[in-house]
């Protein structure tokens, strides 16, 4: 909805104005005399009715996403309550999702664990097989160069088939030091002898595999690295809740979700920052290395929940 402000002298001209500027359909919000001046608010019905289908729109977009019954709850009241402050609706949605969930796209150059201290690395990536972590890897990669910020992979995944081939192509195109490391004196060396930002790419755990989750805790927690947990959207909320209950217990800081293009309702994807209670910090949307990783915000979710992802796809 659209306000339209007129001042004139007397009542009467500033009515006037309202009548020949926007006819005579006009909606009078206000009116009010200071210091002489008349001013008068005022809207058009089609103005209304814009607003009020969009508003309406929003309110249906969000029947359609497979949120839980609460959190929908939530969100249409905080928007309600927020209606007449904000009378833009994907600003409105915007800044109710904002009240909900947290959002903290982290700062390469300027990294802090969940307890607020300040590093300047490691960075982990860890999550289930196949969440798209190496490909997170490789693009975080990329912006480091960019940032000049000399960047390394260490790779834990040695053993997973094609993981060294993949890393290794990537790293050799864009002339990045690559290693990896099989053990924790392995991890230690390639750390302190590197004078830059180390990017650690981890085997895809299976958080049911307790050996494979303790294997993953000492080294990380060997390499005192900020853990980002990787997971990728669409997947079935009890399973994720499931698996994030375990990924918890290697105390990740913030969270990527991947294959955003792949994916058309995004409640799981407000479960995982839930149930997780890690902030959204970046989301993939493309298999290929070459785009980047975009900082996830309110207003990103607030396109994806009215738009269905058609915004990706320009
Ligand atoms: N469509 C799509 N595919 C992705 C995305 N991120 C990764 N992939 C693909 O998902 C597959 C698994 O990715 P990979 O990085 O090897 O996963 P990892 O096992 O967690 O290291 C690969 O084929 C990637 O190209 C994404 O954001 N969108
Ligand atoms: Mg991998």
């Amino acid at each position: 909805m659209k306000l339209h402000k007129f001042t004139a002298t007397t009542f009467t001209q500033a009515m006037n104005r309202v009548r020949k500027e926007l006819g005579e359909d006009a909606i009078i919000v206000s009116s009010i005399e200071e210091r002489g001046l008349f001013h008068i608010t005022a809207a058009i019905e089609s103005d209304f009715d814009t607003g009020r289908k969009s508003f309406d729109r929003i309110y249906e977009s969000l029947d359609e996403h497979g949120l839980g019954e609460l959190t929908k709850k939530q969100i249409k009241d905080l928007i309600r309550s927020l209606e007449h402050k904000i009378p833009e609706p994907s600003e409105c949605l915007a800044a109710s999702l904002d009240q909900i969930l947290h959002f903290n796209p982290f700062d390469l150059e300027n990294l802090k664990d969940g307890a607020g201290v300040s590093k300047s690395c490691p960075i982990a990536l860890i999550g289930p097989p196949g969440a798209g972590k190496t490909a997170c890897i490789a693009k975080l990669a990329i912006e480091a160069t960019v940032l000049d910020l000399n960047p390394i992979v260490i790779t834990l995944d040695a053993e997973k088939a094609g993981a060294i081939a993949q890393l290794t192509s990537f790293t050799n195109a864009l002339a990045i030091p690559f290693e990896k490391a099989d053990t924790k004196e392995e991890l230690s060396e390639h750390i302190t002898t590197h004078n830059g930002l180390v990017l650690l790419d981890t085997t895809g755990l299976n958080p049911y595999d307790d050996n494979q989750i303790a294997f993953a805790k000492e080294m990380l927690s060997h390499a005192a690295a900020i853990i980002v947990l990787v997971m990728p959207a669409g997947l079935d909320m009890q399973e994720a809740q499931d698996m994030i209950k375990v990924f918890k217990t290697l105390n990740p800081s913030y969270l990527i979700v991947t294959k955003i293009d792949m994916c058309r309702r995004f409640g799981n994807v407000m479960g995982l920052s839930i149930y997780s209670g890690l902030p959204l910090s970046y989301f993939g949307h493309s298999p290929h290395i070459s785009s980047p990783l975009i900082p996830f915000t309110p207003i990103e979710l607030a396109q994806m929940i009215q738009f269905k992802n058609s915004f990706l796809v320009k």
